[in-house]
């Protein structure tokens, strides 16, 4: 965006007027037109998945005066403690894509089921949304930035969208046909691609729209941040302690090293760094999750893609992320991603071949 507003002596000098501000909206009504026999179904899905983002947004800024702060006392299907904003937030993302109408299917972190939406009324009904409502919502009673993460499929064409059944949504993550996520931080930004490069949007809260601040958003192909709950370094496997170990060796050779750890414990938080400066997230498998702690559909796929397309890569150390087959909604996986050679390298050093990728290139 040109002429946004710039910083001098402390306070905002200039503002961007309206020649240079392009909305999100207007921004997918743009790529919409690039497909001549578009109905504006998908357009309004995602302006229903921002409005809802938008909602979100507002309730967490007011969390401290009102009462949405601490557990419901439920635990969700992962058997992990329900936050009350989680709970907030699944209900705003369903209500929203409810009333749009141009979802049929909703799988959500928050329940157990995917849900079927009634499409008979507005919409055409043809989309799969897979979601975190609100991820890393254990640091929301700490004011530490969390976010919401998203995915959407189209319902394949054997599936009634009166009738969706939840293997509709059990497609593997290069079948998406946009992914997403919202950071509500120091700014409250959403990032997401269809396929055609990332573009990120601040939400500018005085006039109430998204507003495109970030086009064409590319990773660093390599960085000096890695991204991991050290606490469980005693049951990582050899080959992840040995490349946590070199990424910490000083090397005068390579400008990267010792890397610096940085770790929010909020998903969306660490790799929305990670994917600005470079750098790389892992959560891996340990004793206490044997098959990682994120989830496969709605955690690790989208971020995936959107990786991807930014340039970086995502793997669960063997296979690439967004080729794993799912068998179920809430499946998790390991996760390595970020910048391609801190991934690639990373890799390596789990398959048992660190020499695979030379020192300092
Ligand atoms: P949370 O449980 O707070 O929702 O996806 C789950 C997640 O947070 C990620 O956002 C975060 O990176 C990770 O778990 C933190 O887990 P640890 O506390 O085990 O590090």
């Amino acid at each position: 965006m040109a002429n946004s507003d710039s910083v001098s002596n402390g306070t905002a000098s200039t503002r961007p007027d309206l020649g240079d501000i392009k909305t999100l909206e207007q921004f997918i009504l743009e790529q919409q037109d690039r497909f001549p026999h578009s109905t504006g179904a998908f357009s309004r899905l995602l302006r229903d998945i921002s409005l809802a983002a938008k909602i979100v947004n507002r309730d967490m800024r007011k969390a401290g005066l009102i009462d949405i702060y601490g557990s419901t006392g439920e635990t969700n299907v992962q058997g992990e403690v329900q936050q009350k904003m989680d709970a907030l937030a699944h209900r705003e993302f369903v209500l929203a894509l409810r009333r749009g109408g141009e979802c049929c299917l909703i799988g959500s972190e928050e329940h157990a089921e995917a849900i079927p939406l009634d499409t008979s009324s507005e919409g055409d009904g043809k989309y799969i949304v897979l979601l975190d409502p609100l991820d890393g919502s254990s640091n929301i009673d700490v004011c530490v930035s969390v976010g919401t993460i998203f995915s959407i499929y189209r319902l394949p064409d054997e599936y009634d969208e009166d009738e969706p059944d939840l293997d509709a949504a059990l497609q593997p993550g290069t079948e998406q046909i946009a992914a997403g996520y919202v950071v509500y931080g120091s700014s409250t930004m959403m990032v997401y691609t269809t396929g055609n490069g990332v573009n990120g949007f601040t939400l500018d809260t005085s006039i109430g729209e998204f507003l495109l601040s970030h086009p064409d958003l590319t990773t660093p192909k390599t960085g000096r941040i890695f991204s991991i709950n050290a606490g469980y370094y005693h049951s990582f496997e050899d080959g992840l302690c040995d490349y946590l170990d070199w990424l910490q060796e000083y090397d005068e050779n390579d400008p990267n090293r010792p890397a610096k750890t940085r770790y929010i414990g909020s998903f969306v938080s660490d790799f929305h760094r990670n994917l600005l400066k470079g750098g790389i997230y892992m959560y891996p498998a340990t004793q206490s999750s044997p098959e990682g702690k994120l989830r496969l559909m709605y955690e690790a796929n989208p971020m995936a893609w959107i990786a991807e397309q930014a340039g970086g890569r995502a793997t669960d150390g063997h296979t690439r992320i967004m080729e794993k087959s799912p068998t179920k909604l809430h499946q998790r996986t390991p996760l390595f991603i970020g910048s391609e050679d801190m991934v690639r390298r990373a890799e390596a050093f789990l398959q048992g071949d660190p020499d695979r990728v030379a020192a300092g290139e």
